[in-house]
Order: structure tokens, then sequence, then C-alpha cells
């Protein structure tokens, strides 16, 4: 028998809200592949920015804290899901962005099983990146990025939130609080709803 197709859960929230942090949690006890969307882009940026035009323009895209082209992000999920090995579930950190791309993700790829959304406090991610920064230095974690980041996150993250609520795809959780805490009702959710 044909194996069923592996799960696929979309984990969405501003930026610093812990996407990846939980993400990877998840991939691990569950046993999922994990994959994040602006690290995705922004290894891609690094590698073709010198050498091509369009990579170069996103890289100044990105490092402004704004959008890359849907088209282009699209693309770069697929080729990196068709690479990925056999799994029982995928994690996709930080995608969709906006409305026009969870259209365009189940267009092409999938209908997810599940969206997590962490909820978290502006001047929460603001607090967390700051010290991000100071202790890494990602091209984006610049003041004026930062504040794109959070602006870009505010005005589409309630039509996208709306958007799956309508299709009781998604599950808002309070990230305010501890990774554990917060994971803990992760794994619950995930529990309950996915098995
Ligand atoms: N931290 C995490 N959880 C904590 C907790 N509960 N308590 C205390 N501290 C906590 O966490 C951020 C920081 O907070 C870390 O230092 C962590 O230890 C701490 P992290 O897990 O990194 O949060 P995350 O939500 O992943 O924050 P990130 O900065 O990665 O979010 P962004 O949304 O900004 O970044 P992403 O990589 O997803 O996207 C970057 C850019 O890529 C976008 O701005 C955009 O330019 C581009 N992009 C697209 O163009 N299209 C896409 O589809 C995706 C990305
Ligand atoms: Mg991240």
């Amino acid at each position: 028998p044909s194996r069923p197709r592996p799960k696929v859960i979309l984990v969405i929230g501003g930026p610093g809200s812990g996407k990846g942090t939980q993400s990877l949690k998840i991939a691990e006890r569950y046993g999922f592949q994990y994959m994040s969307v602006g690290e995705l882009l922004r290894k891609k940026m690094i590698h073709n920015a010198t050498s091509n035009r369009k990579w170069s323009l996103i890289a100044k895209i990105i490092t402004n804290g704004e959008l890359a082209p849907q088209e282009t992000t699209i693309t770069e999920i697929k080729q990196k899901i068709m690479k990925i090995p056999d799994a029982n579930g995928i994690v996709i950190d930080g995608f969709p962005r906006d409305v026009g791309q969870a259209l365009s993700f189940e267009d092409q790829i999938c209908t997810p099983d599940l969206v997590v959304f962490l909820a978290c406090t502006n001047s929460r991610l603001k607090e967390r990146l700051q010290k991000r920064a100071e202790q890494q230095g990602r091209p984006d974690d610049n003041p004026k990025a930062i504040d794109r980041r959070l602006t870009n996150f505010k005005q589409n993250t309630i039509p996208l939130v709306k958007y799956f609520q309508e299709r009781g795809l998604i599950v808002t959780l309070e990230a305010d609080r501890d990774e554990e805490e917060v994971f803990c009702d992760i794994s619950m959710t995930l529990d309950n709803k996915l098995f």
C-alpha cells in the first residue's frame, strides 16, 4: 500500500515570535522534516547576490525587511520539498506571509493539515529581536528592517489569520510565554488535531 501524504504544518507569527524555535521542537518531537522559508531565501541570496541580478535585488528586499516576490518564494519551496527525504510530516517555518501566498501554496503545493499562529505582543517581539541582533547579526536584524518586518506583519496577518480561520485550519497560541510553556500547548494541539 502507498504511504499517506506527509502531514504539512505551517508555523506563522511575527518576527521574533519563536517560529524557528518552536518549529525545530515540533520537528524533533514528531520526527518531521523542518524547513524555514526565510532561511531558504537568505541562503540563496547570499549564494547568488553577486552573480545574479534577480537575487541581488531580492537580497536588497530581504535586507530591508520586505517580502521576496511570491512566485520565486513558491518555486523555492517546491524545489526544497521535492528534495526533502521521506517523512511523516513537514513543518514549514515562516510561511505564508499573506493571503496571496496562502492561495498560491494551496493551488501549487497542497492544503496544510494545520496552521499554528504564534501570537505575541509587539513589545515582546521587539525585545527578543534586539537581543538576538546583539548576539548574532542576521542581515535583517537592524533597527530599520526590524520596523519594516513588524509593520508588514501587522498589515498582512489579520487577513491571513482570518482566511485560515474561515477554513478551520488554524490554531492561535499565546507565544509571549516561556519556550517550554508554548511548546507544551503546541504539542497538545498537534496530538489532538493530527493523530
Ligand atoms: N525566543 C524564542 N522564543 C522565546 C520565548 N518563548 N521566550 C524568550 N525568548 C524566546 O526567536 C527569536 C528570538 O527570541 C531568538 O533569540 C529566540 O531564542 C528568542 P525565533 O525562534 O528566531 O523567532 P522567529 O519567529 O523565527 O523570528 P525571525 O526573526 O526568524 O522571524 P522573521 O519572520 O523575521 O524571519 P523569517 O526568517 O521567517 O523571514 C525573514 C525574511 O525573509 C522576511 O522578512 C522576508 O524578507 C523574507 N521572507 C519572504 O520574503 N517570504 C517568506 O515567505 C518568508 C520570508
Ligand atoms: Mg526564524
